[in-house]
């Protein structure tokens, strides 16, 4: 490009001059999108504790889902871009409209960009990233229907996020792979080596991919994220609205290592919701034959919705409504990992110190920092939801 432009000044470019010139269709394109799979070309979706070049997030706007026009959900949006600055580069994407307050509220060592979208789950309507050993990174742009489409899905319409993936794809400068397959970032987790985790409620539901059966999810799963295993849980976290994302649930700490929410309270719908996962986890092997270590992180509260929180929130037709007394999917296990460090959520006085203290056990060598999201999980998601990682090139082989 710079030899290009070197070229018309050195040739005397001037208003007149034929544009695109001679010659342009010999510069390669910015991005690329590809008709081939990852798996087919040697690539595979790391695990989110491998090395980063950056993390993407989205602004919260919506007044159909964050309370009091999304000024408490915006202050809780700009502690976590900050506390994963200290980590890594953080780049968020705002709308026209917000682009100024945003960049007020945000630390300057935050990225903002304009960027259209209908609601702020980075994890979902982002590209999930994959990377080659020859060092290569590129996207998966999946496709998205706000969690359910026209039969139970979060708020209509939802074309502005169908898009982001695309966008951040170009910013990036990243060859895309569009997915023939209804899914968000936020209902897969990887190690990294071979092994995905899943739910049965999310990618088996009717409101995602009515004709696919498990097999053809399977294998559409093995070949956008390159891995050999799927293991498949049953239920998410009790009351999510997202049909059961695996990232409230569960997820890697290592190759052979699961972290998963958990109570010990029996009258709990949750206790029953972990106690399957935890069996199925015990009875399965991943990719390399091995027997898993499950780690259980006790979840919050319970928590639920006030009926003052519930009021700040606007009604439209098109969107799930929010009711007082709603049980709140918390869990401690939608925390981000950054280079060197641990974004957890801090939800409950008499929960989050023996949260982070597991935290920390399992992760001796990360730096974590705690960030209060209240805010955060009273629009039905948390840290983990608001963010995507975009992994660091591999050293070329
Ligand atoms: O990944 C998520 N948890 C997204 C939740 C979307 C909630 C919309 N109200």
């Amino acid at each position: 490009m710079r030899d290009l432009a070197w070229r018309l000044i050195a040739e005397g470019a001037n208003a007149s001059t034929r544009y695109p010139p001679e010659g342009w269709l010999e510069y390669p394109p910015m991005t690329r999108t590809l008709t081939t799979t990852p798996a087919a070309d040697g690539f595979r979706m790391p695990a989110e504790y491998e090395p980063h070049a950056g993390c993407w997030m989205l602004w919260p706007e919506r007044r159909d889902n964050w309370r009091r026009a999304a000024a408490p959900a915006q202050r809780a949006f700009v502690q976590v871009a900050a506390a994963i600055a200290r980590f890594e580069p953080v780049t968020i994407g705002v709308s026209a409209a917000y682009f100024e307050s945003a960049r007020r509220a945000l630390p300057e060592a935050v990225r903002v960009v304009e960027l259209s979208h209908d609601d702020s789950w980075m994890r979902d309507v982002g590209p999930s990233f994959v990377v080659h050993p020859r060092g290569r990174v590129r996207g998966v742009h999946w496709r998205f229907n706000a969690w359910g489409g026209l039969k139970g899905g979060l708020y209509a319409p939802w074309d502005q996020d169908e898009l982001v993936a695309l966008k951040v794809l170009e910013i990036e400068g990243r060859d895309r792979y569009r997915a023939p397959l209804i899914n968000e970032g936020g209902a897969v987790h990887v190690d990294g080596a071979g092994t995905a985790l899943v739910t049965e409620e999310c990618l088996l539901n009717a409101n995602r991919n009515p004709t696919l059966g498990r097999a053809q999810i399977e294998a559409h799963l093995r070949a956008y994220l390159g891995v050999s295993t799927i293991i498949w849980l049953g239920k998410g976290v009790f009351n999510d609205e997202t049909d059961g994302h695996i990232d409230e649930l569960a997820c890697f700490v290592r190759p052979g290592v699961v972290c998963l929410a958990w109570t010990d309270n029996r009258r709990d719908p949750q206790y029953a919701i972990s106690a399957d996962a935890w069996e199925r986890l015990h009875d399965a092997r991943d990719a390399r034959g091995r027997r898993f270590q499950v780690h259980k992180l006790p979840i919050p509260g319970p928590l639920a919705m006030t009926a003052r929180e519930a009021r700040g929130v606007e009604l439209r037709a098109d969107s799930a409504p929010r009711r007082a007394g709603q049980r709140l999917a918390g869990s401690y296990v939608n925390f981000y990992l950054a280079n060197g460090g641990i974004v957890m959520p801090l939800l409950d006085p008499r929960r989050d110190r023996s949260a982070a203290a597991l935290l920390k056990r399992l992760f001796p060598r990360r730096r974590l920092v705690g960030v209060r999201t209240r805010e955060i999980l009273l629009g039905g998601g948390n840290i983990h939801c608001i963010t995507q990682q975009v992994p660091a090139a591999p050293p070329a082989a």
